[in-house]
């Protein structure tokens, strides 16, 4: 007869990240504003869905046009998520709540812009995010979502 442990038979459990998309994420590839590259929203989640089941991630790729929406999101992450990866869009230059929720959040953050947003209007060169954040990665599209899911896995495994 043999003994097998709990540990040795079950699978792995998938660390969780949460990706958060803010206001018009949505609209992205579709308007022909090459800032934002020709990757459909879909699309993009397809890709960021399949990049983080090759890294062994379950990842929860969510869009919300509300602040206090994506606040709840991260307040939800609390105590389930190892990681969270954020896009704030337009809120970035903007929300102390989804700032003070991010510090309230015990994992890895990595922010994360399409766009290089230093390259743009003044306007966009402050991030409230920026504080709570591990790392930033900004200017490189779709490829750049790619890489947070890999600074993120990295981060939570150390
Ligand atoms: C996306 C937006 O929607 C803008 O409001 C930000 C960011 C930049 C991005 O580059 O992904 O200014």
């Amino acid at each position: 007869m043999s003994i097998t442990s709990e540990a040795a038979t079950s699978p792995p459990v998938a660390p969780t990240v949460w990706f958060l998309n803010g206001p018009n994420a949505n609209l992205y590839g579709l308007d022909g504003n090459n800032v934002y590259g020709s990757d459909s929203f879909p699309t993009l989640q397809a890709r960021c869905e399949a990049k983080a089941r090759a890294l062994g991630l379950s990842l929860h790729f969510v869009q919300s046009n509300w602040e206090g929406q994506l606040v709840d999101w991260i307040q939800e992450a609390r105590g389930t998520a190892a990681g969270i990866i954020i896009n704030a869009a337009g809120l970035t230059y903007t929300s102390v709540p989804i700032l003070d929720a991010l510090l309230s959040f015990p994992g890895r953050i990595i922010e994360v812009h399409m766009s290089n947003i230093w390259r743009r209007e003044s306007f966009r060169h402050h991030s409230y995010i920026s504080k709570a954040a591990d790392g930033v990665i900004a200017g490189l599209g779709g490829d750049g979502y790619e890489f947070a899911i890999e600074a993120v896995a990295r981060l939570i495994r150390v």
